[in-house]
């Protein structure tokens, strides 16, 4: 560690005489931070990955290094516990609750802070398909009308096109808990449910597909999410909860969801500024939607759109590094 708090303290000496002393040392990594390299996970969802980008950059402005590593967005908690990722900034609590609670319960993840932004992650349709299936959103309405929803692949059950495997949401188990007349079909990436539904829309054909909020296509479609049973406490892992007395996942999504922020628990003692920095990280609904937009509207590429951002929010990112 010597060698690192030398060439920190050099760094800082540059940066120090380039700036004049004016005491704006903040834009260096402090003398008890490791040098290596942060490392932060890309997902497989737009707004995660402008955010990564938009951390690291910040990070980097601070001296730090990262290392952007593709990673499964459900294996990533395990991946923190064995200290082969350092940080995950967009912890849904649909998605990955479960998970994320697990590691935080076993003390190799700390829960570092919660996002303004409140989440929601549910099947979605879109408004015109209320007119084809009287009873909307509500979903034995929606059951009703499965076999309307049905494919070549799920007929004469009604397809649920979920999304990728790894976002995990246990629908086949609600579909089952619920009695419901669906198939969940799974769509290889993000993308291919939003081809599937400006292809429905075009056509104005039945479509119930996985959607989440914040997300740009709020900004684009007119729709609503499906009514289930109210999720609670106990949905998840205790049978008994909930319509069916045998089953778990008998309920919809949390409707107000948290969006966390996880880290390494070994975060605080090897990147202590890091950590202060990652802690104070607060994103509102706003930003991330704004963040799916400049890639999946506007059509920018990642490293361009987290830039943007960065423009676009000096003030709100500056609090979190000072
Ligand atoms: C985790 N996701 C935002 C895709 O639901």
């Amino acid at each position: 560690m010597v060698g690192t708090n030398m060439r920190r303290w050099a760094i800082a000496l540059v940066a120090g005489a380039a700036i004049g002393l004016s005491g704006a040392v903040s834009g260096v990594a402090q003398a008890a931070d490791s040098d290596d390299p942060i490392k932060i996970p890309i997902h497989n969802w737009s707004s995660q990955i402008v955010g990564a980008h938009v951390l690291g950059k910040i990070l980097n402005g601070q001296g730090f290094e990262t290392e952007f590593i593709p990673a499964d967005s459900q294996v990533v908690y395990t991946s923190m516990c064995e200290g082969d990722i350092d940080v995950v900034h967009e912890v849904w609590q649909g998605a990955f609750g479960v998970a994320f609670e697990q590691v935080v319960g076993e003390g190799c993840v700390i829960d570092a802070a919660t996002h303004d932004a409140k989440t929601r992650e549910e099947w979605w349709y879109p408004s015109y398909v209320e007119e084809q299936c009287p009873g909307l959103p509500d979903w034995e309405a929606l059951n009703a009308c499965a076999e309307m929803f049905s494919t070549a692949e799920t007929a004469p059950k009604g397809r649920f096109l979920g999304g990728p495997v790894d976002w995990l949401k246990h629908d086949a188990e609600r579909v089952e808990g619920l009695g419901m007349d669906f198939e969940v079909v799974n769509a290889g990436s993000a993308a291919a449910i939003w081809a599937e539904l400006a292809s429905a829309f075009e056509r104005k054909a039945p479509i119930v597909h996985f959607n989440w909020t914040p997300n740009f296509i709020e900004a684009i479609y007119d729709g609503k999410f499906v009514e289930f049973p109210e999720y609670g406490e106990g949905c998840k892992d205790d049978p008994a909860w909930g319509p069916n007395p045998d089953m778990t996942y008998d309920c919809g999504n949390p409707k107000d969801g948290y969006l966390k922020i996880g880290v390494w628990n070994g975060m605080p003692d090897k990147w202590p500024t890091v950590y202060g920095i990652v802690s104070k990280m607060n994103l509102s609904n706003l930003d991330i939607a704004v963040m799916s937009k400049l890639v999946d509207i506007d059509g920018m590429e990642v490293e361009e759109a987290a830039d943007q951002w960065l423009a676009d929010n000096e003030a709100k990112w500056m609090s979190w590094v000072n």
